[in-house]
């Protein structure tokens, strides 16, 4: 019987590097080429910009490929158990970083099943090099960019979701990949919180940092970037400015805006009732809403609304009202927020929301009940989880201990230690 020889490609064009793997696998056996599924690419930090057909068809054209399949994890233990392949190819660029837990599965499950693995040299030359590049043009721009949020809550079970408010914090939400039980797992998209990026600024979050600046934080952000922007708008301003920059927001790129139900001057939701907030009238708030899904020039371009009804204590049946209204006036999802500690009137609302609403997304940000696990917000039907400040407040207590070091010791030897090289973190940027 001819051996089998399995190559599995998580591509969306195929290079000469691709095609010798190709050939490497005809020398050994019957060639039977893997395609990553969709959520797996996207697990492993490559969305894919043409669709699960088109890829397979790729490489069904490849003049050595005998059969395509789809597989759907990362690891290999299924495939393996179900292809028994002799060989199994991949290049030898996986050594290093997350990539080297795929390795070890590989060769697990081939010791455990028999078969060998070989590994084909990585080519790296100035055409492989432009392919490469070419692909990640692609995904910076606004068109992909914009669309790719509606497309992730087709892919994903929940809209993994990270506060970013400058090139650096992009570029650690974007790169960040981890190996996570059994598989790899990194940020799906990127939220540009008013709170966060005002206080990068050192201001208030009460809508002082004007949309010109916050353009300019978009702006910093996708130049490093290629996920999804979820842009946090406040209230939105006057209905007479948010259709400018609706505009504006859709033009550059960003997926989506969640917009609050408030009025006036906005404080921080976090504060909840103990500074004076006022809440929007549904009538008003409905309008705001319309008027944006009027002004937007794609389908891609989401507007979101935020309810604080469970915030100022106005209660679930308030929230639901309001999220019914909303829904008619065309939001595209719903944000609920909460600062209790537990995410039971979180559940309850979106419980009562999901049967009168199965496909509306919702939005969930677990700032206080940070207990709560993305497993359970997916199991009451929460489409995007938003981790809205951490990487802020993890710096800056590191940043603050530092500074007192530095001042208690009168240089900087004490601090060294927790210090990462400068080399550490310019490995994140990007060489042109
Ligand atoms: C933000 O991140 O700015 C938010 C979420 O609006 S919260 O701070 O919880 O209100
Ligand atoms: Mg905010």
């Amino acid at each position: 019987m001819e051996k089998i020889a399995y190559a599995c490609f998580c591509t969306d064009v195929l290079h000469e590097g691709h095609r010798n793997i190709l050939r490497e696998a005809k020398k050994r056996g019957t060639v039977v080429a893997g395609v990553l599924s969709d959520r797996e690419m996207v697990r492993y930090n490559r969305f894919p910009i043409i669709s699960l057909e088109e890829r397979i068809a790729l490489l069904e054209n490849e003049p050595e490929v005998s059969r395509v399949i789809v597989q759907d994890t990362i690891m290999y233990d299924g495939v393996i158990a179900e292809l028994r392949p002799d060989f199994v190819i991949h290049g030898d660029n996986w050594r290093g970083g997350p990539m080297s837990s795929i390795r070890r599965n590989v060769l697990k499950n081939l010791e455990r099943m028999g078969g060998e693995l070989i590994e084909v040299p990585y080519t790296w030359n100035p055409a492989v090099k432009k392919i490469d590049e070419r692909m990640k043009e692609r995904l910076v721009m606004p068109e992909f960019r914009r669309r790719r949020l509606r497309r992730l809550l087709d892919i994903v079970p929940i809209v993994k979701t990270i506060e970013v408010h400058d090139g650096l914090t992009g570029l650690l939400a974007e790169k960040t990949v981890v190996e996570h039980e059994g598989g790899l797992d990194q940020f799906d998209a990127l939220w540009i919180s008013s709170l966060c990026d005002s206080t990068a600024k050192g201001k208030p979050d009460i809508e002082l940092v004007d949309m010109s600046s916050r353009i300019r934080t978009i702006d910093d952000v996708m130049d490093v970037t290629t996920k999804p922007i979820i842009l946090d708008a406040d209230t939105g301003g006057l209905i007479e400015h948010f259709v400018y920059h609706v505009h504006t927001l859709e033009r550059m790129g960003v997926s989506a805006v969640i917009l609050e139900d408030k009025i006036g001057l906005k404080k921080n939701s976090l504060f909840g009732t103990e500074v004076e907030q006022q809440q929007d009238t549904i009538e008003h708030f409905a309008a705001k809403i319309a008027a944006g899904k009027e002004a937007q020039r794609t389908d891609d371009f989401m507007i979101i609304a935020r309810i604080e009804s469970l915030i100022l204590e106005k209660g679930l049946a308030d929230a639901l009202e309001r999220a019914e209204a909303y829904v008619a006036a065309g939001a595209d999802g719903i944000m609920i927020h909460s600062r209790r500690k537990e995410p039971a009137e979180v559940f309850a609302f979106a419980d009562a929301f999901r049967k009168r609403h199965p496909a509306v997304p919702l939005v969930a940000v677990p700032t206080s009940y940070c207990a709560v696990t993305e497993a359970e917000l997916q199991s009451h039907g929460i489409n995007i989880v938003i981790y809205a400040n951490q990487l802020t407040r993890s710096a800056f207590p590191a940043m603050e201990r530092t500074a007192k070091s530095i001042l208690q010791h009168h240089r900087a030897l004490e601090a060294d230690a927790g210090l990462m090289p400068f080399k550490e973190i310019i490995r994140l940027i990007d060489d042109i």
